[in-house]
């Protein structure tokens, strides 16, 4: 009995695949029915889609989620639905603002009219964004009034959604800073539109524009 045992266990397996192509590398007794083309019909090469969606997982960002594949419809889900890398509406995000000012001072009303770059990210619920107002140079007034640069920032930066609405701060080049309101509403997970507003004793300011993802 013994020395049947060891006959067994000696000496080439015989090949039990049933796929072809049979290579003289295959040298294995398991029986697989792997249709792939790699030289080894132990390893199944194959695509293999598991949730069934059409695409296999080497292209499928979610091979366990059938709604999500290439191409699906992106919802807001906090979920990158259509593999393209970005969830919702992630990404970086640019626009322009326009912004009107009016201060008073010793007792007479000055107006300014600012253009206002937008530029920021959404990432993963986080916002941040800059807008960069920048008076004329030129104006006198303006820039003793408003400063070298307005500029306007989150000062709470969580996300969700279409929607964004919470504080904003407005701080001058000229030292001085104010607490505001600001909105961002998206219409598509590439386009929205952004707001701000401040309104102080001496001074108010708000504008609004269309930002886009990039
Ligand atoms: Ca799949
Ligand atoms: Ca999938
Ligand atoms: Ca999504
Ligand atoms: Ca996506």
């Amino acid at each position: 009995m013994i020395l049947l045992l060891a006959l067994a266990c000696t000496g080439a397996p015989a090949d039990k695949d049933t796929a072809a192509p049979d290579t003289a590398a295959d040298t294995d007794t398991d029986t697989d029915t792997d249709a792939d083309t790699d030289t080894d019909p132990n390893v199944d090469t194959a695509p293999v889609d598991l949730d069934g969606d059409g695409y296999a997982a080497d292209v499928d960002c979610n091979d366990t989620n059938v709604a999500v594949y290439p191409g699906a419809p992106e919802l807001w889900n906090e979920r990158d639905d259509d593999c393209d890398g970005l969830v919702d509406a992630d990404g970086a995000w640019s626009g322009s603002m326009q912004m009107a000012a009016s201060a008073v001072y010793e007792g007479r009303r000055y107006d300014f009219s600012l253009r206002c770059p937008y530029a920021g990210t959404r990432t993963l619920g986080q916002l941040a964004f800059t807008i960069t107002c920048t008076p004329d140079p030129e104006d006198v007034d303006a820039q003793r009034l408003l400063g070298e640069t307005l500029i306007v920032t989150p000062k709470d930066t969580d996300v969700t959604g279409a929607a964004w609405a919470d504080d904003v701060e407005f701080t001058s080049a000229n030292g001085w800073d104010s607490d505001g309101e600001g909105t961002i509403t998206w219409s598509s997970f590439s386009d929205a539109a952004v707001a701000v507003q401040m309104s102080g004793v001496s001074l108010a300011a708000s504008g609004s524009g269309d930002i886009a993802r990039e």
